[in-house]
């Protein structure tokens, strides 16, 4: 199986650039919640706990103490008026996060006496999963954070895989940072030899692992298991693609709603609707997230995207005009690539649409 590559130096080289003069102790104000004005601040963690966002629930967050001799209380916790980030332009709070909480704030004790904590500051997220925000202007909405695999989870069919979808995770992954793998469920609907043939680009040219099984029935959930062990997966895909159920199947006990358990769902209803985290019981953590119907990319330009698709990295050179787009320019090898069957059809189709959703 191929390596994956990781992503090119180039568009690495620009996103460090992007992020070069900011040190790891400092935090700005997420203009959200105080002002539009950013200020940078040096801040002073003693006295603070340290802990991770287990789970978002509405604009309240569940947090779990982190570290030797942690705590083993879990908070249910609010932002402060004056919370601090050192994200930028990005969703403020997601699950995973790493945030510093205060136990001693006074505010009022919920029904059912749990503890509650204030967050304070929200630090540097080593990795996510996200997406352009849609509908909540120009921001990152992210999915998951400091996560090291994404574990795209779609079905054979109710719903059918779309493989333009599964190509936009994979780029999220790569801006991301993320390791990603294909889950393909409900495998009992189809037949497991025909969809790994379907799949043999991202097998073989693209080598990204992928597993097909059947959360219901069970079957091959050993191949995920191996995929996932000892290490935090978040995952994600389509409304009905089985989320839920797996990570019931994986624990042995419903510990996630699933749309057998809801009465009068409609069409495309989201059944799971806060992100959430669990320990696994073979080591690792795994993230149940809600079904998502459109995946914008989020943080590339047109002229970079074509160097998200692995396999046309080594035809991009041969490309007469520089700036080419792979679309209506003559003498482009991408194209050749596509007519001599280097390049899969519906990779190409992909990048098309792709190159058509980006704003510049
Ligand atoms: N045939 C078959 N059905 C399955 C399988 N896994 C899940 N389902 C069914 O698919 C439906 C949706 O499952 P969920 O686990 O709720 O899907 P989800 O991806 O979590 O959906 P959202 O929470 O809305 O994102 C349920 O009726 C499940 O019983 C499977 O392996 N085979
Ligand atoms: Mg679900
Ligand atoms: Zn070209």
């Amino acid at each position: 199986m191929a390596k994956r590559k990781t992503r090119s130096s180039k568009v690495k080289r620009a996103l460090k650039d992007k992020t070069k003069g900011r040190q790891s102790s400092q935090y700005d104000i997420h203009p959200k919640v105080l002002s539009s004005k950013i200020e940078r601040r040096e801040i002073d963690t003693s006295g603070l706990i340290n802990g991770r966002v287990i789970a978002v629930e509405g604009r309240t967050y569940i947090v779990e103490p982190v570290g030797s001799g942690a705590d083993t209380t879990i908070y249910k916790c609010f932002p402060s008026r004056s919370i601090m980030t050192q994200n930028v332009d990005a969703s403020l709070l997601a699950v995973g996060d790493s945030v510093w909480i205060r136990t001693d704030a006074i505010v009022e004790e919920t029904d059912n006496n749990e503890p509650i904590a204030i967050i304070v500051l929200v630090g540097e997220r080593k990795s996510k999963l996200a997406r352009r925000s849609a509908g909540r202007g120009d921001m990152e909405q992210v999915i998951g954070a400091n996560v090291d695999r994404l574990l795209i989870v779609v079905s054979v069919d109710e719903p059918r895989y779309k493989k333009a979808l599964i190509d936009r995770y994979l780029i999220a992954a790569e801006i991301g940072e993320i390791e990603p793998a294909l889950c393909i469920n409900k495998i009992d609907l189809g037949h497991e030899e025909q969809v790994l043939n379907d799949f043999s680009t991202y097998t073989g040219t693209l080598g990204i692992p992928v597993v097909c099984i059947s959360a219901t029935q069970k079957r091959n959930m050993h191949s995920l298991r191996e995929l996932i062990a000892d290490k935090t997966t978040v995952l994600s895909g389509p409304s009905g693609a089985g989320k839920s159920t797996i990570i019931n199947a994986l624990f042995g006990k419903d510990l996630q709603v699933t749309a057998d358990k809801k009465k009068n769902i409609r069409k495309g209803q989201h059944i799971t609707t806060f992100a959430r985290m669990f320990r696994l019981p073979f080591g690792g953590y795994i993230m149940d997230t809600p079904g998502i119907r459109e995946f914008a990319i989020w943080d590339i330009t047109k002229e970079e995207l074509a160097l998200y698709f692995d396999e046309f990295t080594a035809y991009l050179e041969n490309c007469k005009y520089p700036g080419c787009t792979h679309t209506h320019e003559p003498e482009c090898a991408v194209k050749d690539a596509l007519v001599s069957g280097g390049i899969d059809r519906e990779r190409y189709k992909s990048y098309i649409s792709l190159l058509d959703s980006l704003r510049i």
